[in-house]
């Protein structure tokens, strides 16, 4: 830990460019100490662990939720404010993680307290002081699933990762929140499968693993990350951080302070990124535990195509066009392929949008199809599938079997329970994949067709049957630009 904070200090000393300082909190800027986040196996070992315990308890124990000392105070904080899948999710996280760590710090009356992290990239059980249903445990919370493997990926720390937010190409920040952050949650089920999800602890522990991760992606010169200055200054900022986060009526935070150096004033006790999947602890009752390099399979085989009722393509507005789809498919336990019946106009749509795209003329005419979409419109729970425990990889185009390492440049992203809870109106959710990159990178040959699979992953104590129904599967094309950044605007509501 001192020897990371010594080598900081030098980098620090020795760098010439104030961006390249960029995302990194540490001391400085009028605060006396940083402090320093713990990993949970060292964390439960020192002081900090009985100061959060207590706090825990003491805050699930308060019953007024308008007082930010009670626990679901903090619960309705998620729900009411937290963009997923939309631009500043790992930001808006940062200063909600900072802002329940000072209430810890207020309720123990422990200073020194820092929210600990579960690193599962070495770890990927959840630690057993949240298992233990001992009445009175106030980490322990009805869950589905206890291990994460599954939702691990290395995909976000490929060298290739350099540009940070959501609509940027080959961006760090929707692929962080497509995995290992969605799937954890989806693993892990019971309420961290919804919005509700702070209601159990574990919640900020994989949160604090996933701002490490994103601090340690950073490390050394800032990558991507748009630069701010301090404080905020258009001058010499980017736009991307003007404005500010709303956490509850009076408890907001500008956007510059999570990214700005010094503001937040921690660091993690160890920053640097996984470079390999854990090994895979067998923790069977019945038999001795085995360590054993997880069994992921190699190749991945497309799933066999469904067979769904056709929909038609047609004109949804005039900045979008549904190019065609299929209806009413069901997901289960099985892997399973949509194919989208797409005429040979709309196919030659297809390829004009995304022709623009790659190439954008020097005047882009109005009404200009220049992005696709894979809309999943009108998607419903079903049966236990709305208390997690599984998820799917959504792949676009997929070969009939490709290698598990170039099965990444066919995904779209992830499916769960809580992906749905988190686009869900009252009623039906509509959950839409960004398709144009995806689609530039594919040859003549792969763009013939349009197929989408969805590839299950389930954990231990997966249901079985029907778990969502997808009113309409369908790929549309439209306006919007295909790189642009998503609109800067906090939406009062948790992308509902
Ligand atoms: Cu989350």
């Amino acid at each position: 830990m001192s020897s990371i904070l010594v080598g900081r200090r030098e980098f620090i000393n020795t760098s010439a460019s104030a961006i390249a300082l960029l995302s990194f909190p540490r001391i400085g800027f009028g605060q006396t100490t940083t402090s320093i986040r713990l990993e949970w196996q060292q964390f439960k070992t020192t002081a900090q662990y009985s100061s959060f315990v207590n706090a825990v308890r003491k805050m699930k124990a308060n019953t007024n939720a308008a007082s930010p000392s009670s626990w679901e105070y903090w619960t309705n904080v998620h729900l009411n404010y937290c963009p997923h899948g939309i631009a500043y999710f790992l930001a808006w996280h940062r200063g909600y993680l900072y802002y329940l760590e000072q209430q810890l710090r207020t309720v123990s009356g422990d200073k020194t307290l820092s929210v600990p992290y579960w690193n599962y990239y070495k770890y990927p059980h959840i630690p057993s002081e949240f298992t233990d249903p001992t009445p009175g445990n106030p980490l322990y919370m009805p869950r589905v699933g206890t291990n994460v493997y599954n939702a691990l990926s290395m995909a976000p720390f490929a060298s290739g990762v350099w540009n940070f937010q959501r609509g940027t190409t080959n961006a760090f920040e929707p692929q962080l929140e497509s995995a290992p952050h969605n799937p954890v949650h989806n693993l892990i089920g019971g309420e961290m499968a919804n919005m509700m999800s702070p209601r159990d602890p574990i919640f900020f522990l994989h949160h604090a693993n996933i701002d490490r991760l994103c601090h340690a992606w950073a490390l050394p010169d800032g990558k991507g990350i748009p630069p701010t200055s301090n404080p905020y200054n258009a001058a010499t900022s980017s736009p991307y951080w003007a404005g500010s986060f709303t956490y509850a009526s009076g408890l907001t935070m500008a956007r510059y302070k999570t990214y700005y150096p010094g503001w937040l004033n921690f660091d993690y006790s160890d920053d640097t990124k996984p470079t390999a999947l854990p090994l895979a602890a067998r923790t069977q009752p019945q038999s001795p535990i085995r360590l054993v390099q997880a069994q992921v399979a190699s190749r991945i085989t497309r799933p066999a195509t469904g067979s769904f009722a056709t929909t038609a393509a047609r004109g949804l507005s005039p900045t979008r066009r549904a190019l065609g789809g299929v209806s009413g498919v069901v997901l289960t336990e099985a892997s399973v392929s949509g194919h989208l019946p797409l005429a040979a106009s709309s196919l030659q749509s297809l390829h004009d949008a995304v022709a623009v795209a790659v190439e954008p003329p020097a005047r882009t005419l109005p009404g200009t199809f220049r992005s696709v979409v894979v809309v999943l419109d009108n998607v419903q729970m079903l049966g236990a599938g709305a208390k997690g425990g599984f998820f799917y990889n959504v792949y676009m185009n997929l070969p009939a079997i490709v290698d598990t390492d170039n099965a990444h440049r066919y995904l779209l992203g992830t499916l769960g329970a809580f992906e749905v809870a988190g686009a869900a109106h009252h009623g039906g959710a509509t959950l839409e994949y960004q398709a144009t990159e995806l689609l530039s990178k594919l040859s003549a040959y792969e763009l013939q067709d349009v197929s989408v699979s969805f590839v299950r992953v389930s954990g231990e104590n997966a249901p079985r049957g029907a778990v969502m129904r997808i009113g309409e599967l369908r790929i549309d094309i439209s306006t919007d630009a295909p790189w642009a950044p998503s609109p800067p605007t906090q939406r009062g509501q948790c992308y509902c």
